[in-house]
């Protein structure tokens, strides 16, 4: 039966309103009049629920009757944004939604403002869980997303003296309209205890006593297609006490013990790590790990699959993505369950293990790479443990068959590093069980086969392929930039939201002077926008006639945000040393977003340090107001869709070989923003694509990276050579910065002078140069505009439906059932 009683009346106003009051009335319980912003906001958000609903339950119908391949992506992180306006924009409902509330006497962007966002994910890699979910919908792919909700979400971030201080993200306080928990289909998840072997029929076979679980229990969130009547799901997995756990100690009388079991089990899902980059190896974590893909392959095999299901036929039936190594512990658990559960033999529970999965990873950082003590992983999940020396054990009989006893390549294969401690290699597990295994842009892929997992692609070369990255339009061009979607669309006609290569056809446009001028006051109103929202958000003033030179993204020392710093501090420094006047200087407001991870000292150093730049270079007459820093705290998916826009100047300066995508990188340029940056990452392609002409390019390669290093870095010489460095860095040693205290960033230019392990020193020059190049270009406005025109025209390729399209043809295999 199709579903749609309460959709028809919805895209109307006047049906719009009335859900609208019903909800305000009966799911909040409040009358318009008694209602707060927060009551209005739920109401509304259940309104776009209720039109969503009946395609939502259509297609989980649809979905159940096709028994098609699906697509289970297993992330650790996303990140959202908010929802409200994608999910009316995805609906076609936003007028009508403005309308309706209008009628109410309600301004829509007020409530918008009400919405907090999931910040269930770090940066780069649970935004593309996000970006790619969202595409998955609006190619109509089955898919299911599977991840943790966790209940605080990536830290708030503010700043005491210029120093960042974490605030915990409560982001669930308000309520939370956009799920739905079902309780009633958790899955039991064990933890803990000992193995034992037992005789089957003559069998021996292991089996799994646990010491403990909990309960997973999904919350479904509703992901809706870009007009295309779609919705998939996004399954969340919180943690909850297992009814017997609270009974057994309930009755024994021990109230205190029950409710700090309860405490234990819900801190599973209780926050998210906010590392990235740097694992950790804390226990919870793992725990997490194992939690969410256990429930994940549990729900698929319980719920998704018919009950009579002949699991040999698995792999017809679906894809495991493994999004990074966080979820890897699913390998072995989809053997125990096909083993020990199901009673499957083990080459046949391996066959179809190695079908189920695919990798991707997002890093070349080798102390990114995930490891687990043998320790702990034996210690938490035994069976597991066992399952993976099995793996090891018949994946290097494999490996001396082809190359013999080549001690020194065994041991530099296997899954179990015996140094600095046993420990299991998450990287290695997915490579070799995965049937591909993925880098995120062209180079990436190149170094992973070349360099961190060099061995493997020699021995199996045809699991390797490359998919490079992308971001959803429909987010960072329709929601964040409405009035260059309204331009584009007045230029090419409709379409080009899901299909972005039709944005090519802009290079036309580009030569048109009309279309540039236009183009130039979508860009002045994105700033102006930037501007009001900074002021009020942060009391922070942008001036209309600056370039904006904007860096976001995490704080990392390969990222080089240092570099960005030592520029700007070399300006000053012309300044304050009157090698140039202020009245010589392109007036430039510089923009930093960036959280650190808690625990890294170094990249807190160097938001203290921007911070303190800013506030003196701000303030200081000689400059007249022509250079500006500006660092707004909490940088999130909210903000960036405010200062993407507004952008000129795109920073994508990370040393090469060492970014292993960027996807920041490919907003601004849809944005029409000027990249400067290195040859690393996504750059290559986004250069490649745009042109020399429109790109900023500067530093060394990774092949000149490298062979510095083999001839030996020393950054102190780097300091001797160069008058500009060598002043500004002394200028920071001065105390300048630090109200005359020399102590305070010394740590910051001891590492750069003794170590500087991501080259900014060897890079500088290059890069300042690349800045007067900037300054040229931009002194021409209207070349500049055409070269910002040209940069969305050609960069269309950076669509996440075109990556999602390349991950069907080169690894799901998993058609759209539209
Ligand atoms: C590691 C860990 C360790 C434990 C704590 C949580 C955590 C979270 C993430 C990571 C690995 C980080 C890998 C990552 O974020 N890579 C980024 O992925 C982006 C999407 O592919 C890509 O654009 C960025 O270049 C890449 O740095």
């Amino acid at each position: 039966m199709a579903l749609a009683p309460v959709s028809a009346p919805l895209s109307t106003v006047d049906g719009f309103v009335k859900q609208f009051l019903q909800n305000l009335n009966f799911d909040i319980g409040v009358s318009l009049s008694a209602s707060s912003r927060n009551d209005q906001y739920l109401a509304l958000a259940g309104t776009v629920r209720d039109y969503l609903m009946a395609r939502w339950l259509d297609d989980q119908r649809r979905q159940n009757d096709l028994q098609a391949k699906s697509v289970c992506y297993l992330s650790a992180e996303y990140l959202l944004g908010r929802q409200l306006d994608n999910n009316l924009l995805a609906a076609r409902l936003t007028d009508i939604a403005t309308d309706a509330l209008a009628e109410c006497g309600i301004r829509i962007d007020d409530l918008r403002e009400m919405e907090v966002e999931p910040g269930l994910g770090n940066g780069g890699l649970g935004r593309l869980a996000a970006c790619f979910v969202d595409s998955l919908a609006t190619l109509g792919v089955p898919s299911i997303g599977y991840g943790i909700r966790y209940e605080y979400g990536i830290f708030r971030q503010t700043f005491v003296d210029g120093q960042q201080v974490e605030q915990p993200d409560a982001w669930l306080s308000l309520g939370s309209p956009w799920s739905f928990p079902h309780p009633e289909a958790a899955q039991q998840i064990s933890f803990g205890g000992h193995t034992e072997t037992y005789d089957d029929r003559g069998v021996t076979r292991s089996r799994w006593i646990p010491g403990w679980n909990v309960k997973a229990v999904p919350y479904n969130y509703m992901v809706p297609g870009y007009h295309n009547g779609r919705v998939n799901t996004l399954r969340l997995w919180r943690a909850v006490a297992t009814d017997a756990f609270d009974l057994r100690i309930f009755n024994s009388g021990d109230y205190e013990e029950a409710v700090r079991a309860q405490t234990f089990a819900e801190n599973i899902s209780k926050v998210l790590y906010p590392e990235d980059s740097t694992p950790q190896g804390k226990e919870l974590r793992l725990q997490q790990q194992y939690f969410f893909v256990a429930a994940s392959i549990g729900d698929f095999l319980d719920n998704v699959l018919p009950g009579d299901f002949d699991l040999t036929n698995l792999p017809d039936r679906v894809i495991f993505q493994l999004n990074d190594t966080h979820p890897v512990i699913a390998v072995p658990e989809l053997m125990r369950v096909l083993v020990d559960e199901r009673g499957f033999e083990w080459d046949a529970a391996w066959a179809i293990t190695q079908q189920c999965f695919a990798y991707t990873c997002h890093t070349l950082l080798p102390e990114a790479l995930e490891v687990w003590s043998v320790d702990l992983l034996g210690r938490l999940l035994p069976r597991h443990l066992e399952i993976i020396y099995r793996i090891n054990d018949d994946f290097l009989e494999e490996v001396r068959e082809r190359f013999g006893d080549d001690e020194l390549r065994i041991r530099n294969m296997s899954i179990i590093g015996e140094h600095p401690y046993r420990s299991v290699r998450m990287a290695y597990l997915a490579t070799v069980a995965g049937a591909k295994v993925n880098g995120v842009a062209e180079l990436h892929s190149q170094l992973l086969r070349d360099k961190v997992l060099h061995d493997f692609d020699e021995f199996f070369p045809e699991k390797f392929t490359n998919v490079t990255n992308g971001v959803t339009p429909r987010r960072f061009i329709r929601l964040a930039n409405p009035t260059l979607a309204e331009l584009i669309t007045e230029a090419l006609g409709a379409g080009w939201t899901v299909d972005l290569d039709r944005l090519r056809g802009l290079e036309a446009f580009a030569a048109d002077p009309e279309f540039r001028e236009k183009f130039a006051a979508v860009k002045a109103g994105n700033k102006r926008r930037l501007a009001s929202v900074l002021h009020e958000r942060d009391g922070l003033t942008v001036s209309d006639d600056h370039m904006l030179d904007v860096m976001v993204k995490r704080l990392h020392e390969y990222k080089r945000q240092m570099l960005k710093v030592l520029h700007i501090v070399t300006e000053y420094d012309k300044i304050v040393s009157g090698r140039a006047t202020a009245a010589d200087i392109t007036p430039r407001t510089f923009i930093f977003g960036a959280k650190a991870a808690p625990g890294y000292a170094m990249a807190k150093r160097i938001i203290h340090l921007i911070n303190a730049v800013g506030e003196v270079v701000n303030n200081d007459p000689l400059v007249e107001g022509r250079l500006k820093v500006l660092f707004p705290p909490n940088y999130n998916v909210t903000l960036a869709e405010r200062v993407i826009p507004a952008a000129d100047l795109s920073e994508q300066i990370s040393l090469a070989g060492k970014e292993a995508s960027g996807t920041g990188n490919m907003k601004f340029a849809l944005n029409g923003a000027l990249t400067v940056g290195t040859d690393d990452g996504a750059n290559v392609e986004i250069r490649e694509l745009v042109g020399d002409d429109n790109f900023f390019l500067f530093g060394m390669s990774e092949p000149e990276v490298e062979a510095l290093w083999a001839k030996g870095y020393k950054p102190s010489d780097f300091y001797q050579s160069d008058d500009n460095l060598r002043s500004a860095m002394d200028l920071i040693a001065s105390g300048a910065f630090s109200g005359g205290d020399r102590s305070v960033f010394e740590p910051i230019l001891s590492n750069l002078l003794y170590d500087d392990r991501f080259m900014v020193l060897a890079d500088y020059s290059s890069y300042i140069d690349a800045q007067a190049r900037v300054d040229l270009a931009y002194a021409d406005q209207d070349a500049w505009t055409r070269s910002a025109i040209l940069n969305i025209a050609r960069c269309g390729f950076f669509s996440s439906d075109r990556s999602i399209k390349d991950y069907i043809d080169r690894i799901w295999h998993t058609p759209p059932t539209l």
